[in-house]
């Protein structure tokens, strides 16, 4: 039975918040040494409810009564003062708007106070930064790039030396911080990179030499987080080129930038390459461990990924109120054209894509607060959602407008331009899915070894295997060995929980499938990585919008009902896809079809364009 369905608001408010302050108090992993993470449990079948039900909520009401007066301001700022389309025009964002910014404490959100930050937690910055996203995205750009990853690492592995001696003036605006990451020869494969830092021979600097592109920033900040090769020693007395973190100042000389460079989009914010010329770097200013430098860069981008969830629910949301108002006052044919089924199948379909987004990021956001460290399959599949969730609401919102939409004059084409790069930066939607699936698979993988070990002495690991056991013979004689949603689900969603919850089971049962049959040549496969990780994607969007709603039905809010309503749809769909997907892992034809996929690829590229001969012969 749902254990909370006939309990009132504010008790299942004090539920919630109790359950949340239980989840702080918890270590991350359970006694047994698994995760935590909902995503990496479905990756071995199961479901991990302690970080998705109840729908988290960490805020203390102080938090929650700052953050509520910060809000409307922020509306204001952004509908009064700055203006997108002349920061789009410009190039740049004027001085008084910087200022403004630098007013309202918006470039130092997360920075604690006593270092003249406002000291938000990650669920308050999400809602800032979702406001900045509604209005506009290259101002967001601007404002992350020095935040969410120009000066983060100094903020997450920062000594309390080098916290006091940055992070006051970033948090003011007075400087700006980039993160340099990406080189010519180094975009998805990251740890590739050539830029290179040599411990002087007294031991006192780092002496830096490289380049950078595409910097966010690159060519206004003071302060660049630079990810260089260093020698580090091995314990046989030689070394290995391993990636260190640095913070590096402008001031120190041999740093150079180029011009901005002339983008598609997010054009305000400025993008530069950034050079460095036997720049001597203190060795008090590496970031971390010599040698963790990658860790840190993944740590940086992880952890900063649920904020692009955040603003693009913003994005999403101003987009939906542009669709919604053309279509409840366009008439044709008569009618308004929102009575037309064709175009309330575009609205609500931007509205279910909204809702899963914004249900994703305030989830992801909700568990870092509450001190989970493990979220990086999370934040990935919240990134790749939403950024495909605002680019399909860009595109249907200036369908639904028609011609309008596509004039300059109507905002969207703006928008649209903006929205772009948010599938490329950051970790491609590509290289993420890959992850997601490559990660997770790496955790059932190591599982599945535990099994085999636990196999190896039986006597002693007679639990493990009996469950094991039970679970299988289950499936083999067709029953569903499902982990159940029910006790967690509200009972009006419980068609929604059965279907989430098997497509959890045959998840868990495809991945083992794939493991045993490629072992670690998996990591080949992309053809089938992809399809794991769509099917990844959907169920964490499913196990979001059935927590969230069944949050607001048991607390009967008004809109209750569109939420049950969007909860349902979007479970029903995208079950669906998951067996559609999972199918697709074991068929052959499917096997036949990458390799024809393959082939034609390659025949292209051999060609250096299509290869057919034209219908007309020339
Ligand atoms: S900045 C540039 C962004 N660039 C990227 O994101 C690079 C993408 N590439 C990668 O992420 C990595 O190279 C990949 C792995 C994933 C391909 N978390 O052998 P490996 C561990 C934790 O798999 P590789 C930009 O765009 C892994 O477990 N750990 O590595 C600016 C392993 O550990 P171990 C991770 O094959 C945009 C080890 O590392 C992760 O080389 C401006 C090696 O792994 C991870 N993610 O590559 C945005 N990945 O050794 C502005 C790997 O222990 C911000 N590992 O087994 C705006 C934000 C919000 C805006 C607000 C707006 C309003």
């Amino acid at each position: 039975m749902y254990c909370r369905a006939s309990v009132t608001g504010s008790q299942a408010q004090h539920r919630t918040k109790a359950s949340a302050a239980e989840t702080k108090a918890t270590p991350e992993k359970q006694n047994n040494g698994e995760s935590k993470s909902f995503a990496m449990g479905l990756f071995r079948g199961q479901i991990n409810p302690e970080q998705v039900f109840p729908y988290p909520e960490v805020m203390s009401e102080e938090q929650r009564q700052n953050l509520e007066m910060l809000v409307e301001p922020t509306h204001k700022f952004f509908q009064v003062v700055n203006d997108a389309a002349k920061n789009d025009e410009l190039e740049k964002v004027e001085e008084d708007t910087v200022q403004g910014l630098r007013e309202m404490g918006a470039f130092g959100l997360q920075v604690p106070e006593e270092l003249n930050g406002l000291g938000l937690s990650n669920t308050q910055y999400a809602r800032m930064v979702e406001i900045v996203g509604q209005y506009d995205l290259g101002v967001g750009i601007f404002l992350g790039a020095h935040q969410s990853i120009g000066f983060k690492g100094i903020l997450l592995f920062g000594t309390p030396a080098q916290k006091e001696k940055y992070l006051p003036t970033l948090a003011t605006g007075e400087k700006f911080a980039a993160f340099c990451l990406t080189e010519p020869s180094s975009g998805s494969d990251a740890s590739s990179i050539r830029t290179r830092a040599v411990l002087s021979e007294d031991g006192k600097h780092y002496i830096l030499n490289g380049s950078k592109i595409w910097i966010s920033n690159g060519g206004i900040s003071e302060i660049f987080t630079v990810f260089a090769q260093t020698a580090v020693p091995t314990e046989d007395g030689g070394t290995v080129d391993k990636v260190s973190a640095f913070i590096v100042e402008r001031g120190f000389g041999g740093v150079s930038s180029g011009p901005p460079e002339k983008k598609m989009g997010i054009k305000c914010s400025n993008t530069a390459e950034v050079y460095f010329e036997d720049v001597k770097i203190p060795v008090e200013n590496i970031l971390g461990e010599p040698g963790d430098g990658f860790k840190v860069a993944m740590n940086i981008l992880n952890n900063g990924r649920f904020g692009m969830g955040a603003a693009l629910s913003g994005t999403m949301k101003g987009l939906i109120q542009t669709a919604v108002n053309h279509a409840a006052n366009r008439k044709q044919f008569g009618q308004t054209i929102d009575k037309f089924g064709a175009i309330q199948e575009k609205l609500a379909r931007m509205g279910m894509m909204h809702y899963v987004s914004e249900s994703m990021a305030y989830m992801i956001c909700a568990n870092m607060d509450a001190g989970s460290k493990e979220f990086q399959i999370e934040a990935a599949i919240s990134k790749i959602y939403a950024s495909e969730a605002a680019w399909f609401c860009a595109d249907e919102a200036i369908q639904i407008c028609g011609g309008t939409g596509y004039m300059k004059s109507a905002g969207m084409e703006r928008v649209m331009r903006d929205l772009r790069i948010f599938r490329i930066f950051e970790g491609t939607n590509d290289i993420l899915r890959l992850f997601i699936a490559l990660t997770g698979m790496q955790n059932a993988g190591k599982q599945l070894q535990g099994l085999q070990r636990a196999l190896k002495n039986p006597s002693a690991n007679l639990g493990v295997i009996m469950e094991e056991a039970n679970k299988r013979a289950k499936r083999m004689v067709g029953f569903s060995s499902a982990p159940s949603l029910s006790q967690h689900v509200h009972p009006d969603l419980q068609g929604s929980a059965t279907k989430t919850a098997k497509a959890v089971e045959e998840f868990g049962v495809s991945i083992e499938e794939l493991l045993m049959k490629y072992g670690k040549g998996v990591v080949d496969q992309q053809f089938l990585l992809w399809r794991v990780a769509e099917a990844a994607i959907d169920i964490y969007g499913m196990v979001a919008t059935l927590s969230r709603t069944s949050r607001s039905l048991s607390e009967g809010v008004a809109s209750s009902e569109y939420e049950a309503n969007i909860c349902n749809v979007f479970c029903n769909e995208a079950s669906e896809r998951v067996s559609g997907n999972l199918r697709s892992l074991k068929s052959s034809t499917q096997r036949g079809n990458y390799q024809k996929i393959s082939s034609i690829a390659q025949e292209m590229v051999k060609n250096g364009e299509v290869c057919q001969k034209h219908p007309l012969g020339f």
